[in-house]
């Protein structure tokens, strides 16, 4: 046993981490001693490790960091709310000053029309909840029929019960029995992996009128909503072709179903705008929201909804739904503190103006090498697509898929560079603030990874 105040040595510490932690998303099996790195401190866009490493963090954590890690103003606003007032509940007509100004808060950052918020503690529990409030809304509005929630393949939208099944990775629903009921998945307009020799518009039309044919199929009588991602993320940061959100914008407003944005990686930022519907013009009548909301530094999430769906779920009597951390006072103080931070330095304006066009050039040199089939960026969102013979143009994948890609991920991390990788394409996720010679330094440790992985590869076949 040790404590926080006198830690032992590295290998003492991942011997006790493998006797007793049990990892996410992790195959246990494969976790050895030597795969594990401690994560002692952070400062900026950098962590440390326990030996002395500094990585740069492509990744913002987990798509979340977007403040940059090490602001002590954070820490000042959670320990004053501490010792105010460190806990209590939303439920039974009490309220508290922190849930109500971060709810004024969002209601003027958050895309037109959405007026009202209702929190957790996750992007995963946000989506439960927005499945609740989808069918209760129409329950209250005399058609309990309408309960399909219409969602993508390969879009993540967490991994409870009920949000994985609304996630459409079948690797997920193949554990524990997903999905549950009334969830219908339609095709994602990943154009690279399956546009095959259609234009890239052309396939965008495609795909979101599949939203249409899926409605009609189904029943307009029997569909609730429509969730996505304005840009998937864990799904390998695809970025649709230019003509997929008109349309499926057309499709919404001509069809009587809900919209609603999951923005809980697209929200705060990430793309240039506060919300990642504002970016693309998206008219969500919900919209599920976590991560940037604190920047990770304390866990919530929520979802904001228009006043249309509010009344409408509040006419079917009481919504009996709620956490008991919903609206978590110690969080709401960390996720004002946070908005305030990006507000003062002005962090979504200068990605929008001058971060995102920096990234989107310096990563773009990314495309040349040989493993690159494609170098995309949206925002502070970045995708590298790694294929086996890029120079011809061809975007046939490696045949064991993902692969490579892990071996990209951990040549990344042994260069200091945190890069996730999803099947074969690499993706990126830097916090906001971070600053050009930064990107020069993440662009640099990447194609030092790609030239190591290229080599591994032609080892591998020779
Ligand atoms: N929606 C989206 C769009 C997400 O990206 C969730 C919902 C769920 O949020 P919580 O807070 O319950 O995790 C997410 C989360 C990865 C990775 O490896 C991505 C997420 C979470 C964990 C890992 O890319 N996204």
């Amino acid at each position: 046993m040790f404590s926080l105040g006198n830690l032992p040595t590295t290998d003492e510490m991942i011997a006790a981490d493998l006797g007793s932690h049990m990892h996410p998303f992790t195959d246990h099996d494969a976790l050895g001693p030597g795969d594990l790195r401690v994560i002692t401190s952070a400062e900026g866009v950098f962590i440390n490790d326990s030996n002395g490493g500094q990585i740069l963090d492509g990744m913002a954590g987990l798509w979340c960091v977007n403040i940059g890690y090490g602001r002590q103003e954070i820490g000042e606003a959670v320990s004053r709310q501490i010792a105010q007032l460190p806990y209590y509940n939303t439920f039974f007509k009490t309220t508290h000053p922190p849930v109500i100004v971060l709810s004024e808060k969002l209601a003027q950052l958050t895309p037109d029309g959405i007026e009202k918020f209702m929190f957790g503690t996750s992007g995963s529990d946000s989506n439960d909840t927005v499945i609740r409030l989808a069918r209760t809304y129409w329950a209250g509005r005399g058609k309990p029929d309408k309960t399909v929630i219409i969602s993508r393949k390969n879009a993540y939208h967490g991994s409870s019960m009920a949000s994985a099944s609304l996630g459409g990775m079948q690797f997920m629903h193949a554990q524990g029995g997903l999905p549950i009921p009334d969830i219908h998945h339609i095709g994602q307009p990943y154009w690279f992996d399956e546009g095959g020799d259609m234009d890239p518009d052309a396939f965008g039309l495609m795909r979101a009128r599949e939203l249409e044919q899926a409605i009609d199929q189904l029943g307009e009588d029997r569909v609730a909503a429509f969730i996505a991602e304005p840009i998937q993320g864990a799904g390998g940061v695809i970025i649709p072709p230019d003509s997929y959100w008109p349309e499926v914008r057309r499709i919404c407003e001509e069809r009587d179903i809900l919209f609603v944005a999951d923005e809980v990686i697209c929200g705060f930022g990430r793309l240039g705008t506060w919300f990642g519907s504002q970016r693309l013009d998206l008219r969500p009548d919900m919209i599920a929201m976590a991560k940037g909301l604190t920047s990770g530094y304390l866990p919530m999430g929520g979802v904001g909804l228009t006043n249309e769906v509010y009344e409408g779920v509040s006419q079917d009597g009481e919504f009996a739904h709620g956490y008991t951390y919903a609206g978590h006072p110690v969080s709401a103080a960390a996720a004002i503190a946070n908005l305030e931070i990006m507000e003062r330095e002005g962090l979504v304006d200068r990605v929008g103006s001058h971060t995102q066009h920096v990234f989107a050039e310096k990563f773009a040199a990314l495309g040349d090498h040989p493993l690159v089939g494609e170098a995309a960026t949206f925002g502070l969102l970045g995708k590298l697509e790694l294929v086996p013979d890029a120079a011809s143009g061809s975007r046939r994948r490696f045949e064991n898929s993902g692969e490579v890609g892990g071996i990209c991920r951990d040549f990344c991390f042994r260069n200091n560079l945190v890069m996730r990788a999803v099947r074969d394409s690499m993706v990126c996720s830097p916090p906001l603030p971070i600053a050009d010679d930064e990107i020069d330094l993440l662009v640099e440790r990447a194609w030092a990874a790609l030239d190591q992985t290229a080599a591994a590869v032609a080892d591998k076949m020779a």
